[in-house]
């Protein structure tokens, strides 16, 4: 993989780990982008159903997606280029976590957009806000994008992770971050967020970003049928229109991909467990001999 970072310390952080945080931007543009929000923080709530955490996508309006790509990039490019080479920008979010005790985001990876382990795809994700373990910090369980090949498809599809889904919560690592600090995140890396527990939403930006050159691909599962994966080749600009079932309008449809289930191996798991640079030896031996790794 061409390297993304042109800083080669942090190239070797995030291919290590996964994610890395950067203190990027001034308080003026984080100012900037809390104030072109606040206009269409409406518009965002009003796509709050159930969930817990939403973004620009589900409003389901390409103008409001357009501005918000437009103004996002306006403010944060010129950082971004100092930092990254051989990148391509996606399109750009706002996203919203709402709060009360029920707001944690569990362990989960993000989608695939690009073919991996050769290509990568992140997030700069950008809070407008303090976060620490009270205000929906991010949590990431360092290395893991590493355990195995996974191919991550719209709607959703059964988490080959799920059984070890408690084992993997209680191995994240908690991130705070002050405004103007942002992680720069691998889409495959296993990751989720603190419950919010203050009074406010907690707003962030984030940028999708991936290797380049690349061919951007998005999976679509239709019926749940996972021996027809649509495939489609995107431009960024793509990912503005989609249809109210995720299917997008504007992507070419180039192949169809079968991709059975299959939960990863507890082997799989072990063997990660034993290998992996970031676990020390004692977490490694309660892993591995003291405690089930899977759970119901
Ligand atoms: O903002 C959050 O709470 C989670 C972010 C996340 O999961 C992502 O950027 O993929």
């Amino acid at each position: 993989m061409l390297p993304v970072f042109k800083d080669k310390k942090l190239q070797a952080k995030f291919d290590s780990d996964g994610y890395v945080k950067l203190q990027l931007f001034s308080a003026q543009q984080i100012a900037t982008l809390r104030n072109f929000y606040a206009p269409i923080q409406q518009e965002h709530e009003a796509a709050i159903r159930e969930e817990s955490l939403y973004s620009s996508v589900e409003t389901g309006n390409a103008d409001l997606l357009i501005r918000v790509d437009k103004i996002v990039k306006e403010v944060v490019m010129e950082q971004v280029e100092n930092v990254f080479q051989n990148y391509q920008t996606l399109i750009s979010n706002y996203l919203i976590k709402g709060n009360g005790d029920k707001s944690e985001l569990f362990p989960h990876q993000d989608l695939t957009f690009v073919n991996e382990p050769e290509q990568c795809s992140f997030n700069l994700w950008i809070p407008l806000q303090k976060t620490d373990k009270n205000s929906g910090q991010l949590r990431v369980l360092k290395g893991s994008h590493k355990i195995q090949y996974t191919l991550r498809v719209v709607p959703t599809y059964q988490w080959p992770f799920q059984k070890f889904s408690n084992t993997l919560r209680n191995l994240l690592t908690p991130i705070d971050t002050e405004p103007g600090e942002c992680v720069v995140l691998n889409h495959s890396v296993i990751h989720g967020s603190a419950p919010n527990l203050t009074s406010q939403p907690r707003v962030a930006v984030i940028l999708g970003m991936c290797s380049a050159p690349a061919p951007v691909y998005y999976y679509y599962m239709p019926n749940g049928d996972n021996m027809r994966i649509e495939k489609y080749l995107m431009t960024a600009e793509d990912y503005y229109y989609f249809l109210p079932d995720g299917r997008p309008q504007k992507g070419k449809l180039v192949d169809h991909v079968s991709y059975p289930f299959e939960p990863t191996h507890e082997e799989i798991f072990r063997n990660w467990i034993r290998q992996d640079s970031h676990l020390s030896f004692w977490q490694k031996n309660k892993l591995l001999h003291l405690q089930p790794l899977t759970s119901k």
